[in-house]
């Protein structure tokens, strides 16, 4: 089965969007998500220029060959935008793969390992008060587990606050904007903001918070443990997360369970985190983490030491990675929960896909493959625009983590 066909689609219905399209001999494309928010070009460049010349005439069967010849033959390994190459290459080839043997991808992973995918949503609000109603509408909306970020008084932003709405993107066009950061306001605001969520709405509901990589380990231990009488689903990104060994200090302090690696590309970011149990959950995802392949041999590696995966899955998660993170939450034995944040009406037309979302619970669906096409003449509507993620200051302007 040859690759005679392979490009980039580029396109911004809404944000920004990188996805690779491979075509074979016998007529039967795949897709896969190429995103990495800010740099989008980048990656685009990289497939375009180095790895698509390198597909055409190769067998699409041979995944896993394909993926060593890419990593191992690229010299040069890891990082961010090889990994996001390879990860759409993979993505894609699963595609065809699913989609020649005619069968939903999951069928291919081992089958389900339950009936549905629970996910969590994003509430946010300016202050307290807000972000309790931000709460109840995700509950009248069916959500079973909910992510609470809040606006800090005194602070001008913050991360996870959306500008109104539902949909939630931070990266903006032209520059990027310049967040404002105390951890000391932040240490003193957040319990407070907990003990509310719990009285309103009491214990049952798994709730979530992300203190993005803004703290360090002592900080981080704080909040743990200043958060254990209102029992978080996690606290995620504690504390960057490049020194591993820095979650010694976190763990010796607090019960509070940890989630990281959104920004993980390998199975080496997270080593030592999994190994010694410095973590409960994995959070690379399809895109970001090297593809199904990759991300499968991090679940597997975490399923040995009980942790489980909570795959990263924000709006710049195009429709196709979300499609490719189901099949695979679906099917590996430690899921955890799967980020969920919905994509703007322009995406979804520009993306039709066959995964739905009811009662809390997402389904992959049973179109063979993952699921998920691209419109392509309605993405040419929607041209590139540079746009760029926050960047985030100290009151005295020292840079900080955004
Ligand atoms: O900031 O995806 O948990 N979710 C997150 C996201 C990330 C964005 C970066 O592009 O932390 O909102
Ligand atoms: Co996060």
């Amino acid at each position: 089965m040859k690759i005679v066909d392979a490009k980039v689609i580029i396109c911004s219905p809404g944000r920004n969007f990188v996805t690779l399209k491979v075509t074979t001999e016998d007529g039967i494309y795949g897709l896969g998500d190429a995103t990495l928010n800010g740099r989008e070009l980048a990656v685009a460049s990289y497939l375009t220029e180095h790895v698509l010349p390198l597909l055409i005439g190769r067998d699409a069967r041979r995944i896993e060959d394909i993926w060593q010849y890419l990593y191992k033959g690229a010299y040069w390994r890891r990082g961010p935008v090889t990994m996001a190459s390879i990860a759409a290459v993979d993505t894609v080839l699963w595609d065809i793969k699913a989609k020649s043997l005619n069968t939903p991808l999951y069928q291919l992973l081992g089958g389900a390992s339950r009936e549905a995918v629970l996910v969590y949503g994003h509430a946010s609000g300016a202050g307290v008060e807000e972000t309790v109603k931000a709460v109840a509408h995700y509950l009248e909306l069916g959500y079973k587990a909910i992510r609470a970020q809040s606006g800090i008084p005194g602070l001008a932003s913050t991360y996870g606050v959306g500008r109104g709405g539902m949909y939630y993107e931070p990266a903006e066009k032209d520059a990027p904007p310049e967040n404002i950061w105390s951890s000391e306001q932040y240490l003193n605001f957040v319990p407070g903001l907990f003990a509310r969520l719990r009285k309103e709405f009491g214990d049952d509901i798994p709730l979530l918070h992300d203190a993005h990589h803004r703290l360090t380990p002592i900080e981080a231990a704080r909040l743990g443990k200043s958060l254990e009488p209102f029992h978080l689903f996690w606290l995620e990104d504690p504390t960057p997360a490049e020194l591993q060994e820095s979650f010694r200090l976190i763990r010796r302090h607090t019960t509070t369970p940890l989630a990281v690696g959104e920004v993980f590309n390998s199975i080496f970011d997270c080593q030592q985190l999994i190994q010694e149990q410095l973590i409960d959950y994995i959070r690379t995802t399809v895109v970001h983490a090297g593809g199904i392949s990759h991300l499968r041999k991090i679940a597997n590696l975490a399923e040995i030491y009980q942790v489980r995966t909570g795959a990263h899955g924000a709006t710049d998660m195009s429709p196709v990675c979300m499609a490719a993170a189901l099949h695979f939450d679906l099917s590996v034995h430690n899921f955890g929960i799967q980020e969920y944040m919905h994509h703007s009406a322009e995406t979804d037309t520009v993306f039709p896909h066959s995964y739905s979302f009811e009662d809390g619970l997402m389904h992959p669906g049973e179109t063979p493959g993952l699921g998920v096409d691209i419109n392509e003449s309605l993405a040419a509507k929607y041209p590139y625009q540079r746009a760029y993620l926050p960047i985030n200051r100290k009151l005295d302007g020292t840079m900080h983590s955004w």
